[in-house]
């Protein structure tokens, strides 16, 4: 015995007894140990004689529910007393005969079959394996650190698939990802087997991965369910759990032998479920990402109750180091609650698809105002972005932003292992690492910075300055978008600290910090996919509005660092100085509302509104409008629509520390026939996009005939340098960039 208790194996063994009975049993990872290919996962001759023997014994009806092919099963299963249900339920044999389930046309997946198996051509490891109705990509032998980028590229593919085919869904397995028809689900063979079992049968089902969830969930009152726990502890529909595929076949053993009559002992039993509470998951993560905004896991309710999501940039990048080491993400709720109230914070249960879990603050109204719209939006966000005449700053604005991290690191500190690897993202959290090590924190802490870090004469006007700088040195690395934000963090460092600084390491207080440039990336194929016909329409129809007009196009969140007033006059000037474009070229500039609240935000929106009244009252004619300026936001499809349409990609901020509509714009672009980017000197893009026509925002004449020559370029040296830039943006996505750093964090312990 294991130390199962009596009643357990009273319950057991009046289950085991119990005529009819019927068994639906998964196979792989549950009877058949994983391998590393799944022709190597077979069953022994000892498991086909178990399974057979089961099936012949009086009373039971035997089933093995797989999502392996019809032919592979039979070729294991020849005996027609064994029940088979193949590929999760599409084809079932019953009595000998296979029988289709449901009408299902696998025609699209025929043309996925052959991109993905060019997809795992390049990725070593990676394997395509096509069954009549799924195709599956199992990435069990990609390396571990090799994963990310696989599954970037292959979400990609499928998710856009998926989209165009909604009958078809992507299921994640152990290691393998499986787009398969959506309406046909394990599940129905729950309802088959009982009505082949016979009168009041009584079920038994058993598995290991969320497709085997589909069975537990439609399990009545009186069958059992049994999870197998090879793969990562999840929440499970199922009441029962063992260890391993030998301990399955322990019980399957058993249950043979009391029908037998001979009563044998239990070796094993199954477990009552212990669900993972939400804190013994989060403790048992070893990956913590914190982040002043949590990412955007939009889940929707599909017909079934079945999760579905779509996810946006930091967390595409993020997706797979969390997925494969378990991961946590903490923010804010979005939410702001009455400063009299108690601070409110919370778990969520992991997604299931994205392996991601997330915990939350609410702001109360106070750390609203001082910490988000005062400390981080008033005083570090233009100070950061040299902008000294617009910071405010408050003994109230540098309390509360003490607090907020305070609050952060009493919700992480508890649900995350000593050992645990921490990144902390952005100037919200520039505090962390240090409120985490009071707590004890002893394993790896990283941040990044996306926004700039300014010179020592900027960063100097902070009266808390040197705190901060002490602060930050309790991270292990610090990554930045360029070796200019590199340099001036470092001088910053010497200058107000007692600490040894050298390239790329400051030593400070017994600590080492690892300091490097680390350019943000973005995901290329987002950019590259052909968009939904409705989409296509969208944009071809303002497309139409500007008549013959070329487009400029300009993307922002609205935010005085963009440079839009600016931009404006720019295009103002060139349509003085260069008459010839009148009636030739329009700008569009998207303006995305962003802290709309803060004073400062609604000003320049203001001021730009007034620019673009005064541009088209000033050029304008009945058949042209120079200035299109839309103060909303658009999905990622149109943006990309729009980028590929337009000639020059305006993308001019006064500062910035990357700016990714810079890459998105040559990601999008055709390549046979690309537009030009006109890019700010100032934006940390700059620095990778060399081959940009690349401007001073701050000089309006010249931003005026740089957006001439823009405009005037010959369709070879556009493709040149487009060439070039492309490779850029293709070399470095996002989801190098987040592998990159957490192999740097890694090895700087
Ligand atoms: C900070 C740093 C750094 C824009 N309009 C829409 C929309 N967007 C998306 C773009 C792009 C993102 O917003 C803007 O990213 P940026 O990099 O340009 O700027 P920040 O928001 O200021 O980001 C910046 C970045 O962090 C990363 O480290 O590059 O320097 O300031 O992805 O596509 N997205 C959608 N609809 C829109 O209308 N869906």
């Amino acid at each position: 015995m294991d130390g199962s208790n009596g009643s357990t194996t009273q319950h057991w063994l009046t289950l085991a007894r119990h005529t009819p009975l019927g068994i639906l049993c998964d196979l792989d990872g549950t009877l058949v140990p994983f391998a590393s290919t799944p022709e190597e996962a077979r069953p022994d001759a000892d498991l086909i004689a178990l399974v057979n023997m089961l099936a012949k014994q009086p009373g039971v009806t035997m089933s093995v529910v797989s999502g392996r092919p019809k032919s592979w099963l039979e070729a294991f299963f020849p005996s027609p007393s064994v029940f088979l249900v193949a590929e999760h339920g599409a084809a079932r044999r019953g009595m000998g005969a296979w029988e289709n389930v449901g009408e299902l046309d696998p025609t699209p997946l025929d043309a996925l079959a052959i991109t993905i198996e060019q997809l795992a051509l390049r990725h070593p490891g990676a394997l395509l394996e096509r069954k009549q109705t799924t195709v599956a990509l199992h990435y069990r032998n990609v390396p571990r650190g090799r994963r990310g980028e696989l599954l970037i590229e292959a979400y990609g593919i499928i998710d856009t698939f998926v989209a165009r085919n909604p009958s078809f869904e992507r299921l994640e397995g152990v290691l393998v990802t499986e787009i398969r028809p959506a309406s046909v689900k394990k599940s129905s063979a729950v309802p088959w087997i009982r009505d082949l079992a016979g009168a009041s049968p009584r079920l038994i089902a058993i598995g290991d991965d969320v497709t085997d969830e589909h069975m537990f969930r439609v399990a009545s009152a009186t069958d059992e369910s049994i999870v197998v726990r090879t793969a990562e502890r999840r929440r499970t529909a199922a009441r029962w759990e063992l260890d391993d595929s030998n301990e399955v076949r322990s019980v399957l053993r058993w249950i043979h032998g009391v029908r037998a009559g001979q009563t044998p002992l239990p070796v094993v039993l199954p477990r009552e479920v212990r669900q993972p509470a939400p804190s013994s998951v989060a403790a048992s993560h070893d990956l913590l990402v914190v982040s002043n905004r949590l990412p955007d896991l939009r889940h929707v309710e599909g017909d079934d109750g079945e999760r579905k999501r779509s996810v946006g940039g930091l967390v595409s990048a993020l997706e797979p180091a969390l997925r494969s080491r378990g991961g946590m993400w903490l923010g804010w709720s979005g939410k702001t609650v009455s400063s009299s109230e108690p601070i409110t914070t919370g778990i969520a249960e992991q997604d299931e698809s994205s392996g991601v879990q997330l915990a939350w603050v609410d702001y109360t109204e106070s750390w609203y105002r001082n910490y988000y719209a005062g400390f981080c939006n008033g005083t570090l966000w233009p100070l950061f972005h040299s902008f000294p005449t617009r910071v405010e700053m408050s003994d109230a604005g540098w309390s509360a932003y003490r607090e907020v991290h305070e609050a952060f690191a009493d919700l992480a500190a508890p649900h995350t292992s000593s050992r645990a690897t921490i990144w902390a993202h952005d100037y919200h959290l520039l505090l962390f690492a240090h409120v985490m090590r009071q707590r004890g924190h002893k394993g790896p802490m990283g941040h990044f910075l996306h926004i700039p870090f300014p010179a020592l004469d900027m960063f100097a006007m902070l009266p808390w300055a040197a705190q901060l700088m002490d602060a930050l040195l309790d991270f292990d690395l610090l990554g930045f978008h360029t070796p200019q934000h590199v340099a001036n963090f470092l001088s910053c460092a010497s200058a107000l600290l007692p600490a040894k600084v050298s390239d790329d390491v400051v030593k400070h207080r017994g600590r080492e910090t690892h300091v490097t440039a680390m350019p943000i990336g973005i995901v290329p194929d987002a950019f590259q996919e052909s968009p939904e016909p409705a989409v296509v329409e969208e944009i071809e129809g303002m497309m139409r509005t500007l008549g013959d007009a070329r487009l400029v196009l300009g993307v922002d969140r609205l935010d005085y660092t963009k440079g839009i007033p600016e931009r404006l006059q720019a295009f103002g000037r060139m349509l003085e100085m260069f008459p010839e474009w009148r009636g030739r070229v329009s700008l569009v500039q998207i303006s995305v509302p962003s802290r709309a609240d803060v004073p400062l935000y609604a000003e320049q929106r203001a001021m730009i509104e007034s620019i673009v009244g005064r541009l088209n009252g000033e050029f304008g004619e009945a058949t042209w409008v120079p200035v299109r300026y839309l103060y909303r936001s658009y999905g990622k499809q149109q943006l990309a629509q729009l980028y590929r349409s337009a000639a020059v990609g305006y993308v001019t901020p006064l500062r910035d520390g990357m700016n990714l509509v810079a890459k998105e714009y040559v990601a999008a672009q055709d390549p046979e026939d690309p537009g030009v980017l006109l890019l700010s000197q100032f934006a940390g893009a700059a620095v990778e996009m060399q081959d940009a026509v690349l401007t001073n925002p701050y000089h309006i004449d010249g931003m005026a005939r740089d957006l001439d020559r823009a405009l005037r370029m010959q369709r070879d040296e556009r493709k040149a340098r487009h060439t070039k830039l492309l490779a850029t943006v293709q070399r470095s996505n996002a989801v190098t960039w987040a592998e990159s750093f957490l192999d740097a964090l890694a090895a700087c312990r």
